[in-house]
């Protein structure tokens, strides 16, 4: 558990861009086998909102929050160790963000929790080149797709995107999520073959260990 003590001396912490510190904490709850998922969602995350907040608000300036997310992005590698699974299970995995999409915590973090589970994950940040994309599909022959979007101005770009692959992959499952869909429904996912929207890490490692078993070999 991430006590309400912590979070606000982590947060007091990063807004002050004191990485020494942030480390520290982020270090100390590792040590204490916190679950890694909720260092991302409870300290990271949550931290990460409020600095948002603060910046639409104006009380810190733009610099701020980027200083801010440079270091949960060099903190969100101290947990490589804990989340790289010893065992891998043969199961294939491309998280990206859509095109012109450059908030990329989000996919990092669903990059990881596939690899807790001993998936292959690759992640290619933010900001995704259809044909970057196309090239690694053809390439790794991932079992899955996790498209990320956090802003709802590039859902064109998303949809576009779905058909490319669809186009080209028709097979591929496809999973989205990211906070677009906070305030703006996801339904029109289903107008689509094998694409689904899941909404946070929690249902994500619900969705991971469905597709994880073993599948069932038919009798001939
Ligand atoms: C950091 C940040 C940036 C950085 C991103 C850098 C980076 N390396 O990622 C930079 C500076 C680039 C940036 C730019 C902009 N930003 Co910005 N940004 C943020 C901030 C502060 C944090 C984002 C973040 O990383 N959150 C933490 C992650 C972990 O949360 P998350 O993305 O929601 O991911 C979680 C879930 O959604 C889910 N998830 C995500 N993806 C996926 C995918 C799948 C498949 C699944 C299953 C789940 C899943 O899992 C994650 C863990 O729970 C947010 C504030 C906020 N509320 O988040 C604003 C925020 C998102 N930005 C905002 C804006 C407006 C912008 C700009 C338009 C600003 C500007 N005028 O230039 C640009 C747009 C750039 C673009 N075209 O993408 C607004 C969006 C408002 C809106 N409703 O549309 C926000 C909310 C700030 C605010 N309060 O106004 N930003």
């Amino acid at each position: 558990m991430i006590s309400e003590v912590i979070f606000l001396e982590y947060l007091s912490c990063l807004l002050e861009g004191d990485k020494p510190k942030c480390s520290a904490i982020v270090a100390h709850l590792i040590e204490n086998k916190v679950d890694p998922k909720e260092l991302y969602e409870r300290l990271f995350q949550r931290s990460l909102e409020r600095v948002g907040k603060l910046w639409e608000a104006n009380k810190i300036c733009g610099a701020t929050e980027h200083m801010a997310t440079t270091i949960t992005e060099c903190l969100m590698s101290y947990t490589y160790p804990v989340v790289s699974a010893p065992e891998k299970i043969g199961k294939k995995v491309i998280v990206a963000c859509v095109p012109k999409e450059f908030h990329q915590i989000g996919a990092k973090m669903v990059a990881d929790v596939f690899e807790l589970y001993g998936w292959e994950a690759y992640s290619l940040g933010a900001n995704t080149k259809e044909s970057e994309l196309f090239k690694l599909i053809k390439e790794k022959q991932p079992d899955l797709l996790a498209l990320s979007m956090s802003l709802y101005l590039n859902v064109v770009r998303l949809t576009e995107l779905i058909e490319s692959v669809k186009k080209e992959f028709p097979d591929l499952e496809i999973i989205v999520g990211g906070q677009a869909f906070k305030e703006n429904s996801p339904e029109f996912l289903g107008q689509y073959f094998n694409v689904k929207y899941v909404s946070s890490l929690k249902e994500l490692e619900k969705f991971i260990k469905e597709k994880s078993k073993p599948e069932k070999k038919s009798i001939a």
